[in-house]
C-alpha cells in the first residue's frame, strides 16, 4: 500500500502521533478512529501475529483513557501489556507497528526503554496494582498531581498478587483509580469465584437501578459537608449490603462505579472525567468484549487471544505451513492423558491455560480429574502439595517462565516435605516474539538449588513421554521436567512408555578429544553442531545428559578422564545452570584437568526474535555451537 493509500485508509488514525493530538477530536471522530483502528490491528497483527482479540476489546477505553487523563504526565499502568496494542499505536509507535514482536523491532508487551507512556514493564499478569500504588505513593512523597490508573483484565484479577495490591491500596488511600477490564476471559473462558461475583454483580438490575440513584444522591450532596455526605455513605452501603453479593471492592476500601460498556467510548469519557478527581481509591468495571469488531475474533476469542504469523486469518497459510512433528506441548498432553487411564491417581493442574499446556486433552477426558486455578501459579503449587499428601499424583503444567513466581511455593510446600509432585514445565528455553518477559530462561538455575528435587529435560518429544512416565512413576519426591516450546524434533514415537533411570545420560554418539554434555533441546543443536565440526578435522562425543540433578556423575568422570576439551551446552542462563552443576562437581572432586567451555546463555536479558534469530545470537545454533568449540581449541593449542 503506498503512502495516498494509507492516508486514505486512516485518515484520521494517521493524524494522531501523540494523545495530544487524539484530544483534539470529537467524540464522533473518536468513534471512526475507533473503526480505523480495528481495521488497522487486523492488518499488522495478522502479519506480524501477537495478541489480538485483548487489543481489539480495548480500543474505545484506550482511546478514552488518553482523551481523559493527561498522559504521559498521568499515569496508566496496563497489566500484563498485551491488550496495550492500541495504546502503543497513538503514542507515538504507529509507524514502526509493523515490526511488533520481530526481532530489532517494538515489543509485543510494555517496556519502559520504549516509551514514556510505558510507565511500567509487563507480560506477566497482576502486577499492575501494585506498580500502581508505588507510583501514587511516590508522587504523594514528592508531592506531585499526577493522576496513577491501573488497568487489569477479569483473568488478571484472580491472580493472588492483583488482591494483595488492592488490600494494601485500599488502607493507604491513596488517590489510585483501577480500571476492571472485564471480557469474561483469560486466555480461556476465565474460571473463577471472582467472575461469577462480576457476573452476578452486573446482573442485579435491582442494584443497579438503586446504585444509580444513590450515587446521584451522594453526588448533589457533596456540597452540603461532610454530616450529610456520611450519612448518604452510610444508607448507600446498606443498601450495597442487602442487595449485592459481598461488595468486594468496596469491602476493600475501593469506591467502585460500573459496569460500564466499554465500547460505548461517550459514555467512557464522561464517566473518567467524572470520577478521575475523586479522592481515594476508585475502581472502575467496563465490560468489553475479547475480540471486538472483527467475527473471527469474537467468535473464537480464545483462539485469537494470540495469533502466530502468518495470521490464521490467512486463507493460504494452512498450505504453506508443513508441520514437521508434533509439537512438545501436543506430546505431553497427550501423555497426561494415557497416564490418567493407568492411574486413576494422576491428576492435571493448569493456571489458565489450557491449551497452552496441552491439559485441555486432559479437560475432554478427564473434566474431574483437570483444574484450572486461574493465574495463580502459586496456588496451583501448593495445591498440588496438598493433593499429594493425599495420595493423589498432581501434574501441574505450567509455563517455565510463570513458575518463576511460585519458587517459594516449590520449596516450601513441595520438596521440603518430599511431596510427589510432578511438574511439566513448558515453554523452557527460548520462547521467541513474546521475548525477555516469557523466555524460560531460569528454570534450570532456579530448580537446580532445591533439594529434592529431580530435574530432567528431554532431546527429543518422544524421551519427553518417557520422562514424564518416569516422574509419574518415582515416588521419592517432586520431579520437574523441563521441555520448549514449538515443534518436536521429529522423532520416532517408541510404543511402550519406559522407566528411565534416574540420573543416567545416554551417550547419543560416540567420538574422541571432544565430548559434548548437552541438555534438552540442546542434543539436536549439538548433534548437527557435530556434523560441522567435521568439516574442521574434530569427532566430537555427544552425551544426552537427560538430567539436570541428580547428574551423572559417573560418566562426568569417565568424560574428565578421557576427553581434552568438555563442552556443556544448555538453552539456559549460564549462571547456576547446568554447565555450573558440571564444573561444580569436578572442581569439588578435584577432577578438574581438561579444558571446560560452558556454552549457554550469558548474563543478559534476551530480546524478542524468532527462535532461530535469537538462537543465532546467543551462539545457541549448530553453527555457533560449532565456532565457539572452534574457537577455544585454537585459542589452547599449546595447551591441549
Ligand atoms: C503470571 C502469568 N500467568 C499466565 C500468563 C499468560 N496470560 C497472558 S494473558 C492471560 C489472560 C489474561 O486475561 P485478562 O487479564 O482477562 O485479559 P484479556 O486477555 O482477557 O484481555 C494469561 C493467562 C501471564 N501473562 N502471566
Amino acid at each position: 500500500m503506498n503512502e495516498k493509500m494509507i492516508n486514505e485508509k486512516y485518515k484520521l488514525l494517521y493524524r494522531i502521533n501523540t494523545p495530544e493530538d487524539l484530544r483534539k477530536l470529537s467524540i464522533n471522530e473518536l468513534k471512526f478512529l475507533s473503526d480505523e483502528i480495528r481495521e488497522f490491528l487486523v492488518e499488522i497483527v495478522s502479519k506480524t501475529g501477537g495478541h489480538l482479540g485483548s487489543s481489539l476489546g480495548a480500543v474505545e477505553l484506550t482511546l478514552a483513557l488518553h482523551y481523559v487523563f493527561n498522559t504521559p504526565y498521568d499515569k496508566l499502568v496496563w497489566d500484563v501489556g498485551h491488550q496495550a496494542y492500541v495504546h502503543k499505536i497513538i503514542t507515538g509507535r504507529r509507524d514502526v507497528f509493523h515490526t511488533l514482536r520481530q526481532f530489532g523491532g517494538i515489543s509485543g508487551f510494555l517496556k519502559i526503554t520504549e516509551s514514556e507512556y510505558d510507565t511500567f514493564g509487563a507480560g506477566h499478569a497482576s502486577t499492575a496494582i501494585s506498580g500502581a500504588l508505588g507510583m501514587a505513593v511516590a508522587r504523594d512523597l514528592k508531592k506531585e498531581k499526577y493522576r496513577v490508573v491501573a488497568i487489569v483484565g477479569d483473568g488478571s484479577m484472580t491472580g493472588g498478587m492483583a488482591f494483595e495490591a488492592m488490600n494494601n491500596a485500599g488502607l493507604q488511600k491513596r488517590n489510585l483509580i483501577i480500571i476492571l477490564n472485564d471480557n469474561n476471559m483469560s486466555i480461556a473462558p476465565n474460571v473463577s469465584a471472582i467472575t461469577n461475583y462480576f457476573t452476578e454483580l452486573i446482573s442485579r438490575p435491582e442494584y443497579n437501578k438503586l446504585k444509580a440513584g444513590v450515587w446521584d444522591l451522594t453526588g448533589k450532596l457533596d456540597s452540603l459537608g461532610d454530616r450529610l455526605r456520611k450519612i448518604a455513605v452510610r444508607l448507600e452501603e446498606g443498601i450495597k449490603v442487602v442487595i449485592t453479593p459481598g461488595m468486594l471492592f468496596e469491602a476493600l476500601g475501593f469506591r467502585y462505579f460500573g459496569p460500564l460498556n466499554g465500547h460505548n467510548i461517550q459514555k467512557l469519557i464522561k464517566i473518567l472525567n467524572q470520577i478521575k478527581d475523586l479522592n481515594g481509591p476508585i475502581l472502575v468495571h467496563v465490560m468489553t468484549e475479547k475480540g471486538k469488531g472483527y467475527p473471527p475474533a469474537e467468535e473464537d476469542s480464545q483462539k485469537l487471544h494470540g495469533i502466530s504469523p502468518p495470521s490464521i486469518i490467512s486463507e493460504k497459510c494452512s498450505e504453506d505451513v508443513k508441520i514437521k512433528a508434533p509439537s512438545y506441548t501436543k506430546v505431553a498432553g497427550s501423555t497426561f492423558v494415557e497416564l490418567a487411564k493407568q492411574n486413576d491417581k494422576v491428576v492435571g493442574i493448569t493456571a489458565a491455560m489450557p491449551d497452552g499446556t496441552g491439559l485441555d486433552q486432559l479437560q475432554k477426558e478427564f473434566p474431574d480429574r483437570f483444574f484450572d486455578v486461574g493465574i495463580a501459579e502459586q496456588h496451583a503449587v501448593t495445591f498440588a502439595a496438598g493433593l499429594a499428601t493425599q495420595g493423589y499424583i498432581p501434574i501441574a503444567a505450567i509455563y517455565s517462565t510463570f513458575l518463576q513466581r511460585a519458587f517459594d511455593q516449590i520449596i516450601h510446600d513441595v520438596a521440603l516435605q518430599k511431596l510427589h509432585v510432578v511438574f511439566a514445565i513448558d515453554r523452557g528455553g527460548i520462547v521467541g516474539a513474546d521475548g525477555p518477559t516469557h523466555h524460560g530462561v531460569f528454570d534450570l538455575a532456579y530448580l537446580r538449588i532445591i533439594p529434592n528435587l529431580v530435574i530432567m529435560a528431554p532431546k527429543d518429544e518422544n524421551e519427553l513421554r518417557h520422562m514424564i512416565y518416569t516422574a509419574v512413576n518415582y515416588t521419592n519426591g517432586p520431579v520437574a521436567i523441563r521441555y520448549p516450546r514449538g515443534e518436536g524434533e521429529g522423532a520416532k514415537m517408541d510404543d511402550k512408555l519406559q522407566n528411565l533411570k534416574i540420573g543416567k545420560a545416554e551417550i547419543v554418539k560416540e567420538g574422541n578429544k571432544i565430548a559434548i554434555l548437552a541438555i534438552g533441546k540442546m542434543v539436536s543443536h549439538s548433534i548437527s553442531a557435530a556434523k560441522i565440526l567435521k568439516s574442521y578435522g574434530f569427532d566430537p562425543m555427544i552425551a544426552n545428559m537427560r538430567f539436570v540433578k541428580p547428574l551423572d556423575q559417573e560418566l562426568i568422570s569417565n568424560v574428565i578422564k578421557n576427553y581434552d576439551v568438555i563442552v556443556t551446552v544448555e538453552d539456559g542462563i549460564l549462571y547456576g545452570g547446568f554447565g555450573s552443576a558440571v564444573n561444580e562437581f569436578v572442581i569439588q572432586k578435584g577432577i578438574y584437568k581438561s579444558k571446560i567451555l560452558n556454552l549457554g546463555i550469558p548474563d543478559e536479558f534476551v530480546p524478542h526474535g524468532t527462535p532461530e534469530e535469537l538462537y543465532k545470537l546467543l551462539r545457541l545454533d549448530p553453527e555457533g555451537i560449532a565456532q565457539q568449540i572452534v574457537e577455544l581449541i585454537k585459542n589452547n593449542q599449546n595447551n591441549l
